[in-house]
């Protein structure tokens, strides 16, 4: 099923992905599978564990008002394909409100404490990290000279990522494209997982989904050619460090709902770790950060979307 948007002219693309099972009983089942999948270390492809997009949802007092929320935003459940221009696409996948433990008691002392975060609005979030050819496409510039279009873009500062996103707002019209906070970052990474990476604790298995120190061989590589995680997202560890809107500051102890970082701070925070780090950089709660002005050839970016 295939809706077209027209938007100022362009076509946006919503590529219904498939519905999924949103009652509680339906979660329990797909979060006991995950879990198990993953203690056996079996290999966990993105279209197998669609379903499991309801593991996060919250058994708790908001599970109703979450679920809610997706019910009354069809796109919510919707994987989404922008169009740029020049042939060039972006792909979105949605991610569903819900719970889970941010940070890590057992890394190192940014990440501490361990705690509940909710996120109680769906958004869509990149499936890839922003390619060179995506960035050109919105940032002006001849396609044709590109040697590595499909690699992620690097050297791209925080605030070089603001200009490009105001572009990409007036280029496509429609949900709201904006970096995605620390929290979202690490809720889409760990999709549903409590382990150290989105796959396992296997420090051996990081090279089937990552670029990094161990084999990146000092360079990028083009965007989604190793494993997804189990919500589909490409690249979460390694590659590039991808850029979140929150600046850096210290975690709460409590519980909290859509944090969105300190109200100010000198550096804005990195995820996810790159090509050129070790493994212990690339853990789904590893926290990087820079100032806004740095541009480093480990330095990228995800782009996060509103569901309107
Ligand atoms: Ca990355």
């Amino acid at each position: 099923m295939r809706t077209l948007l027209g938007l100022k002219g362009r076509a946006t693309s919503i590529l219904l992905a498939g519905v999924f099972a949103a009652g509680m009983l339906g979660y329990l089942r797909g979060a006991a599978r995950l879990e198990a999948t993953l203690a056996r270390g079996d290999e966990v492809s993105a279209e197998d564990t669609r379903a499991e997009q309801d593991a996060p949802i919250p058994a708790d007092s908001q599970t109703g008002s979450l679920s809610a929320r997706v019910d009354a935003l069809p796109e919510a459940k919707e994987q989404v394909t922008v169009d740029l221009g020049g042939g060039v696409t972006m792909e979105f996948i949605p991610i569903r409100p819900g719970s889970f433990m941010m940070g890590s008691d057992s890394g190192t002392s940014d990440e501490k404490p361990a705690h509940k975060v909710t996120i109680t609005k769906p958004f869509h979030l990149g499936k890839y990290e922003v390619t060179q050819a995506q960035w050109q496409a919105v940032m002006g510039g001849d396609l044709n000279v590109l040697k590595d279009a499909n690699n992620p873009v690097e050297n791209v500062s925080w605030n070089d990522c603001q200009e490009f996103l105001t572009k990409l707002n007036q280029k496509v019209k429609g949900g709201v494209f904006r970096l995605p906070t620390e929290a979202e970052w690490e809720y889409a990474c760990r999709a549903g997982t409590t382990t150290r990476y989105s796959f396992n604790d296997v420090d051996a298995s990081l090279g089937v989904y990552a670029w990094h120190n161990a084999n990146g061989e000092g360079r990028t590589h083009p965007v989604g050619t190793l494993k997804p995680n189990p919500w589909g997202l490409y690249d979460m560890h390694g590659n590039v460090w991808e850029w979140c809107s929150d600046w850096k500051g210290e975690y709460a102890a409590g519980n909290v709902t859509d944090p969105e970082g300190a109200s100010s701070g000198s550096s804005r925070v990195l995820r996810g770790g790159s090509r050129d780090d070790h493994k212990g950089n690339c853990c789904s709660a590893t926290r990087g950060s820079n100032t806004p002005a740095s541009r480093l050839n480990i330095f990228g970016v995800r782009v996060a979307r509103n569901i309107e």
